[in-house]
């Protein structure tokens, strides 16, 4: 396998608007490799841990209120600089600076419904992983990484 694996949930306005397959479908797409998925209800002490460094931030309350909402659906992908280009995929955290054809680009508008989070460093990713995935995730050798992969 390939080791970098950002862990990307759907917001609860991408569960609720039914964007979870179209985001699925982004990665799937891509070539990066599924290794877990899981529909939770996150609790606020979860989403505090999550977003511990915009603790200070104004709009901190209020993106945990956001983040309560409704359930949200976490996954971790698995791929050759999947961090890096999984945000590239998911757009700027502002949608309006998102280019089409990202997942914000495409589906939202606002900063404060902005469908989806995607860790920003392999470092981030190892926490969130573990914060979400206390069981752990399993990656299982597929064949179809020799058509992915040179
Ligand atoms: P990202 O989700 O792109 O990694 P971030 O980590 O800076 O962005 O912020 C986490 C979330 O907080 C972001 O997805 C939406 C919300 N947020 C960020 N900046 C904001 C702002 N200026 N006003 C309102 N919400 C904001
Ligand atoms: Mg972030």
């Amino acid at each position: 396998g390939v080791p970098f694996k950002p862990d990307t949930p759907v917001k609860p306005d991408g569960v609720e608007r039914g964007l979870v397959g179209e985001i699925i479908k982004r990665f799937e797409s891509k070539g990066y490799k599924l290794v877990a998925l899981q529909l939770m209800h996150p609790t606020k002490e979860q989403l505090e841990e999550h977003y511990g460094d915009l603790k200070t931030k104004s709009f901190f309350p209020k993106l945990v209120a956001y983040m309560l909402s409704g359930p949200v659906v976490g996954m971790v992908w698995e791929g050759k600089d999947a961090v890096k280009t999984g945000r590239k995929l998911l757009g700027e955290t502002n949608p309006l600076n998102s280019a089409p054809g990202t997942i914000r680009g495409d589906f939202c508008i606002d900063v404060g419904k902005n469908l989806c989070h995607g860790s920003d460093a392999v470092e981030s990713a190892q926490k969130e992983i573990a914060l979400w995935f206390p069981q752990g995730v399993k990656s299982v050798a597929r064949g179809l990484d020799r058509l992915i992969y040179e």
